[in-house]
């Protein structure tokens, strides 16, 4: 008698489980998988199904920052790894494949798995072989995958990580625009910057001392024409990754408020009317907002070094009407100066590791992120605050000295066409084939008809003080 009871149990457990799966998972399909920033369409199904999703480990050098280059381990190619959409109760067929051209053997732990390593154990994969293990999607969120392969840390920091968004059964509600923003860092050889192809550095990751913080695998991922577009009266979702390894985002959209945050990627809206939001390493974030008035918005990482000097920012380009009720513009611009002397240091844009091809060209960028804000778009000046360059004596008198203005700075009384200027004008950090390509920008733009500087000048210029 004895063994026959837990027999009679397993037989109807399974009888049970047996009838209740079959009843509902219905039909299968390939899973669509995308490449970040974008999102699989949103799952209309009514009813469970079997999904089998098919991603490869690559790895393959790609570009970490202009002129940097890095050797990337990826779920599917790209940093971060694809996205994947499956709805709550699909059951998962997961064949992870590993590139017959990986050195490393890899494998995948999802998140949203309920089972040891979250599918690591089943799916360890050597190169040039497959592994294929199923789960049920039994919790609706969205959730990181990762590859665990030891050192666990060196394959996430290489780029292995993506996310899983398993859809609650009612779905989510609708939005205009839906992206997939994944948070990392990259801990290299040399600092940020430095270029040729940077090698992983264990030492900086232990110490978790990053030398780039970006979005979507690399510097200006997500900037210039690969930013984000949305247009006014739009709703906007983000699915927010972080990827780590070790850093916690701080996630900010300069220009806009959340209306909805899903907390760390649970399915219920947590809180509304949000300003930043935390996203853990190994976590995720949904936020939602509509966008009102045209706006180039600034998503970063609010620990703000992180988005000006490594690389974590990324824009949202909302296109369409003005709303002079929501948002203003500039009504007046006056002349405010009440601490005088002191000369400061403005940090160095983005462009000051870029190559630097016709000088030009180069200037007029240099020149619009680093001189207009004070000397005005057309060099005209402000009167009373910044002298002119447009047409200005005392510029085109002397052009080795203006290289001295910018690569030191100056204050004290200055006289430019006739008028008394008296500010401070900070130093510039800049490399010196950027300050020579601004100067000579300046010097040959808005009718001035001056000569061209050439690094050399520059660095003779640097070395006399
Ligand atoms: C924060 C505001 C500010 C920024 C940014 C700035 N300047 Fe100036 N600049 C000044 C002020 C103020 C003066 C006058 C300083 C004084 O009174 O001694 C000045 C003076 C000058 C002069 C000499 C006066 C003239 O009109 O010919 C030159 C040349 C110049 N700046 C070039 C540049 C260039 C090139 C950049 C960008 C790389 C730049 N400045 C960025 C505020 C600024
Ligand atoms: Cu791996």
């Amino acid at each position: 008698m004895r063994p026959f009871v837990p027999t009679l149990v397993i037989v109807l457990a399974s009888v049970l489980n047996f009838s209740c799966t079959s009843y509902a998972i219905q039909g299968e399909e390939k899973a669509v998988l995308t490449a970040a920033p974008h999102v699989p369409p949103p799952i209309t199904r009514k009813h469970p199904t079997k999904v089998v999703v098919e991603l490869e480990t690559v790895e393959k050098k790609g570009r970490l920052a202009d002129g940097v280059e890095y050797e990337f381990w990826t779920f599917g190619g790209e940093v971060p790894g694809s996205f994947i959409r499956v709805r709550e109760g699909d059951v998962v067929e997961f064949h992870l494949n590993n590139h017959p051209t990986s050195k490393m053997p890899h494998n995948i732990d999802l998140h949203a798995v309920t089972g040891p390593g979250g599918g690591a154990a089943a799916s360890f994969t050597a190169p040039g072989k497959g592994s294929t293990f199923s789960f049920t999607a039994m919790n609706p969120g969205l959730y990181v995958y990762h590859c665990a392969t030891a050192p666990v840390g060196m394959h996430i920091a290489n780029g292995m990580y993506g996310l899983i968004l398993v859809e609650p059964k009612a779905g989510l509600p609708p939005v205009d625009r839906e992206y997939y923003v994944m948070q990392s860092e990259f801990y290299t050889k040399g600092n940020y910057g430095d270029p040729g192809l940077q090698p992983f550095d264990m030492e900086k990751a232990i110490e978790e001392d990053a030398d780039y913080v970006v979005f979507n695998g690399a510097v200006g991922s997500l900037t210039g024409e690969r930013a984000l577009a949305a247009h006014v009266g739009e709703t906007v979702r983000l699915f927010v990754g972080n990827g780590g390894p070790n850093l916690v985002s701080s996630f900010h959209v300069i220009g806009e408020i959340f209306d909805r945050v899903h907390q760390e990627g649970g399915t219920l809206v947590t809180q509304e009317n949000v300003q930043t939001t935390l996203v853990p390493a190994g976590g995720a974030a949904i936020v939602e907002f509509d966008v009102e008035v045209p706006a180039n918005l600034i998503l970063v990482d609010h620990a703000i070094f992180r988005a000006f000097n490594k690389g974590a920012l990324a824009n949202l380009v909302v296109e369409g009407e003005e709303n002079k009720a929501v948002y203003s513009g500039l009504l007046e611009e006056s002349v405010y100066l009440p601490e005088g002397g002191g000369i400061q240091d403005v940090p160095a844009t983005e462009t000051s590791n870029e190559e630097i091809e016709d000088p030009m060209v180069a200037g007029e960028r240099i020149y619009t992120s680093n001189c207009a804000a004070c000397h005005q778009p057309q060099g005209q000046g402000l009167p009373g605050a910044f002298p002119p360059l447009a047409g200005s004596d005392y510029l085109l008198a002397d052009p080795l000295r203006a290289v001295d203005i910018v690569v030191h700075g100056r204050s004290g009384e200055i006289l430019v066409n006739g008028e008394t200027y008296n500010g401070v004008m900070p130093a510039v950090r800049l490399s010196d084939a950027e300050v020579a390509a601004v100067v000579t920008y300046v010097l040959n733009s808005w009718g001035n008809n001056g000569p061209e500087i050439s690094p050399v000048d520059v660095t003779k210029v640097r070395s006399k003080h």
